[in-house]
């Protein structure tokens, strides 16, 4: 099967809204209670983060299907959404995302202490996917290219 990059983050964080962008696709967004296989992506509900005993089905479907997990921190909730150092589960890269903010804000600090506690390494990304491409496809290059140093992917041939 082909490992896809899987998006993991709260209800509401944008994962959705991530997967289609990076998958080109710009149809509705629909909420669902299942993991989507899109073309590039998994996207994982919400609810898997609200319950620790969910955390195993999530660490196997990692195992199985993902090259690569992005790590979504949403500065508009001030909920801590992930236990200490859960980002270390994974045998994969995790690269950590915070949606509707820029660096400049005063909701980014808050928002990168809650990635270092969750273990998550830089660099980390900013996305408002209302207002900025240039930050989105900065994103989309990186995790392209963590896929180009994988394997058998077929991300690796996009570019
Ligand atoms: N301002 C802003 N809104 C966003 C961003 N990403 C998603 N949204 C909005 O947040 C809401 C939830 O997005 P969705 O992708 O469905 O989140 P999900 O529940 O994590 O899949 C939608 O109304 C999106 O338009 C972002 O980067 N900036
Ligand atoms: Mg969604």
């Amino acid at each position: 099967m082909r490992k896809r990059i899987m998006v993991i983050g709260p209800t509401g964080s944008g994962k959705t809204t991530l997967c289609h962008k990076i998958n080109g696709y710009d149809g509705p967004l629909r909420k669902t209670q299942d993991m989507i296989f899109g073309k590039y992506t998994i996207d994982v509900p919400g609810s898997y983060l609200d319950n620790p005993w969910m955390y195993k089905h999530l660490i196997s479907a990692a195992l199985n299907g993902a090259s690569q997990i992005v790590l979504l921190v949403d500065a508009k909730s001030r909920r801590e959404d992930y236990s200490h150092g859960f980002a270390k589960v994974f045998n994969c890269p995790v690269t950590g995302v915070i949606t509707k903010c820029s660096p400049e804000s005063e909701c980014a600090p808050r928002c990168e202490e809650q990635l270092k506690k969750t273990g998550v390494k830089k660099p980390w990304f900013y996305i408002n996917s209302q207002d900025d491409e240039v930050g989105m496809e900065k994103l989309k290059d990186y995790l392209f290219s963590l896929a180009l140093d994988g394997g058998e992917n077929e991300i690796y041939n996009r570019k």
